[in-house]
């Protein structure tokens, strides 16, 4: 994949938003690069307004040739012949997954030296790490990471594509590249902002 897919990384639920695929449009108009549905938490939707809702939300991609990953859900992604898939270290074995979708970007959450090395052995096309910083949008994340596993993990890997995740904001964005990052993954400083043209503009690193 290009890195530079990874520079700013729209992740949206449902849940994160009260307009959502407003919220979307908006994103992708102001030049988010990335876009994961992540629908997940109380009240997430299921069966066919999930299925009708992950469309909608690829149509507007489309719209704006961003790509459009599923998280953790291969039939789905399968089905609406998403671009892509992630997956965490729970979901699915990868390699399965490469086999069933040649062609497809293929992301994997890592957080150590060993799911790294794993990851990029079975065939992920990039990976996230984090939770750099504390996050509210994950029920179960792990403590805050601080930039360190990030630092090593670009040391390992010079070009492999990896974007931070985790309580990114306008302010640290800049750590979290300058660390090694190829861009930054967001749920809730672009569903909370009220100019996302202006919050875009900081994460990708402009004034
Ligand atoms: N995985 C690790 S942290 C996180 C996910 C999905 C949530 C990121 O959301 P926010 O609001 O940008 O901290
Ligand atoms: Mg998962």
């Amino acid at each position: 994949m290009n890195r530079n897919d990874l520079s700013v990384y729209f992740i949206m639920g449902t849940s994160n938003s009260k307009q959502p695929l407003e919220t979307l449009e908006k994103a992708l108009q102001a030049g988010i690069t990335c876009f994961q549905i992540r629908e997940k938490g109380e009240g997430c939707l299921k069966g066919a307004a999930y299925e009708a809702f992950a469309k909608e939300c690829q149509n507007l991609c489309r719209a704006y040739n961003v790509p459009f990953i599923v998280n953790d859900d291969v039939d789905l992604a399968l089905k609406l012949d998403a671009d892509g898939i992630h997956v965490g270290q729970d979901d699915l074995a990868i390699t399965e997954f490469r086999a069933q979708a040649n062609g497809k970007i293929i992301g994997v959450s890592v957080h150590d030296e060993q799911e790294l090395h794993h990851a990029v052995k079975s065939g992920a096309d990039y990976v996230g790490i984090g939770p750099i910083y504390q996050t509210k949008s994950k029920s179960n994340a792990k403590p805050p990471a601080g930039v360190n596993f990030l630092q090593k993990a670009r040391s390992l890997y010079p070009q492999f594509p990896i974007v931070g995740i985790g309580g990114i904001n306008e302010k640290n964005a800049a750590e979290v590249r300058s660390a090694g990052a190829d861009g930054v993954a967001v749920i809730s400083v672009i569903c909370e902002s009220s100019d996302i043209n202006k919050t875009i503009r900081a994460l990708s690193g402009e004034k």
